[in-house]
């Protein structure tokens, strides 16, 4: 039930905000139909506001289109005799629509309406044209202005003539209850007695005539070539023929292969967007075309299924290069989680390669035929699934000097003189016969460690070494020679 507090806030609301209303005409009398009286704030106390509030802001049913204040001005029934009725042609399918105010508190609120089709004074359950159920299956959302729509059949056992339409917009009678039933469905009939000696329920009754007209019932073609184009993991487009005297199209894509039970989203196109879709699920879309005069023809479905999520694809991580040698080295990079292989180019530019590498499961490649002291990128990509890759990861190395091996078993009266040795600071080298290109000199101690490296060979000046037995290393593209070397 309502707070008082609420109540209240709703009282200033309406007496700070909105001017003097004058109340719709309301005939109760002659009355041929049962009474629906529902409760109200006090007599002439607006109850919220026109949009907020316990009562029904529109009606809307083929030529009818009536809005109302959805607070209740003076009496919570309202009987609109005097709106022109809608003719409603027995046989023809039309849509019902209503809208809700914005209940300002979460108390459970249900609607229905019916229809006297047989016209014996009387709304039976057969009549019930709409309710939370059959539209939907959900209470009106608290705090939120609501439409809620369905279209029905005007039976073929309608009578013509004109009778009467009931909307209904109440809590639960009788329990009161504050916890949502998706079965029930408000009473037609309520007396102000029994509204007294039961619990007090809040809402709004709208009263309208129809006519039902004998007519001929009117049909109108459905579409045709309904396909589903652009399919990705969260969107899709929905395309169809266009219907000659079509007036407009709705569609519902959802995921239930029977016909949407309310009106779909109505549009003069051909196609339509389907967004926010979840990935990986079976859709249907659902295409009616409208035959004007609110009716439309049966729905036609296509089945699509939205493709699976793109996960996104990481770039390898751990790339070093190790085994370099003067023309080769072996490119390392770690297993990366969900890899279905890898690509790896080795060449000298630093962009990242714009044609596929070369394909390999594993996780290292050693590579071949590389130019001696040359700068090199070794790129590696991962694939992830059949046909998408990672971003390249790209590691930059340098291929050794050229050390000519096959010269080294020479004699081609090549010697190498140092001294003095032991030696305090100043080496001098020099060297006899023919001497190749790139010299290089490396003191390396007893553990194989390089402690220093020179390229210009003739003096160098080993001060701050620590004294000890070391070898001097001489290279160049012909020679090597390694010689013991006492550090003073
Ligand atoms: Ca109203
Ligand atoms: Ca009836």
């Amino acid at each position: 039930m309502k707070s008082i507090l609420n109540l209240f806030i709703l009282a200033i609301l309406g007496v700070f905000i909105l001017p003097a209303v004058t109340a719709n005409a309301q005939i109760v009398t002659p009355a041929p139909y049962c009474v629906l009286d529902l409760h109200q704030a006090a007599a002439g106390t607006p109850h919220g506001t026109a949009t907020a509030g316990d009562g029904i802001t529109n009606v809307t049913l083929g030529t009818l289109n009536n809005s109302t204040n959805g607070y209740i001005p003076d009496s919570t029934y309202n009987y609109y005799n005097t709106v022109a009725a809608p003719s409603l042609i027995v046989g023809n399918s039309y849509t019902i629509s209503i809208t809700f105010g914005a209940c300002l508190n979460a108390e459970p609120m249900y609607y229905a309406a019916w229809i006297d089709f047989n016209g014996d004074n009387v709304f039976s359950a057969a009549e019930l044209i709409i309710n939370n159920a059959n539209s939907g299956g959900t209470e009106i959302p608290y705090g939120v202005l609501t439409t809620r729509t369905k279209t029905f059949t005007v039976p073929a056992t309608a009578i013509a003539g004109t009778w009467r339409m009931r909307v209904v917009r109440t809590g639960q009678m009788s329990t009161g209850s504050m916890t949502y039933s998706s079965t029930y469905t408000p009473s037609v009939c309520f007396s102000a007695a029994e509204n007294a000696a039961g619990t007090i329920q809040f809402g709004e009754v709208e009263d309208y005539n129809v006519n039902i007209t004998a007519g001929t019932a009117t049909t109108c073609a459905p579409v045709t070539g309904t396909t589903v184009t652009g399919i990705t993991s969260v969107a899709a487009t929905i395309s169809w023929t266009a219907v000659t005297g079509s007036a407009g199209y709705e569609y519902v894509v959802n995921t239930t292969a029977t016909a949407p039970l309310v009106a779909g989203t109505a549009t003069a196109l051909t196609t339509a967007n389907a967004t926010a879709l979840t990935p990986s699920t079976n859709y249907y879309a659902h295409v009616r075309n409208n035959c004007g005069g609110g009716n439309y023809s049966v729905w036609v479905n296509i089945p699509f299924s939205t493709q699976a999520a793109s996960a996104v694809c990481d770039t390898v991580t751990g790339v070093n290069i190790t085994n370099i040698t003067s023309s080769s080295a072996k490119v390392n990079w770690a297993t990366a989680s969900g890899a279905t292989g890898y690509e790896y180019t080795v060449n000298t530019l630093v962009a990242s390669p714009s044609v596929a590498g070369t394909a390999t499961t594993l996780t290292n490649t050693t590579v071949t035929g590389l130019t001696p002291a040359t700068t090199y990128y070794a790129h590696i990509r991962k694939k992830c699934g059949t046909t998408t890759y990672s971003s390249w990861i790209s590691k930059k190395f340098t291929t050794n000097n050229t050390v000519a091996v096959e010269n080294i078993m020479e004699n081609d009266s090549f010697k190498l003189n140092i001294y003095p040795n032991p030696v305090d600071d100043v080496i001098t080298i020099t060297t006899e016969g023919n001497v190749g290109q790139q010299q290089e000199i490396t003191i390396i101690d007893m553990t194989g460690r390089i402690v220093r490296k020179y390229n210009n060979i003739s003096e160098i000046n080993i001060k701050g070494v620590p004294s000890g037995v070391y070898f001097l290393h001489y290279t160049d593209y012909k020679h090597v020679e390694t010689v013991r070397l006492e550090k003073r």
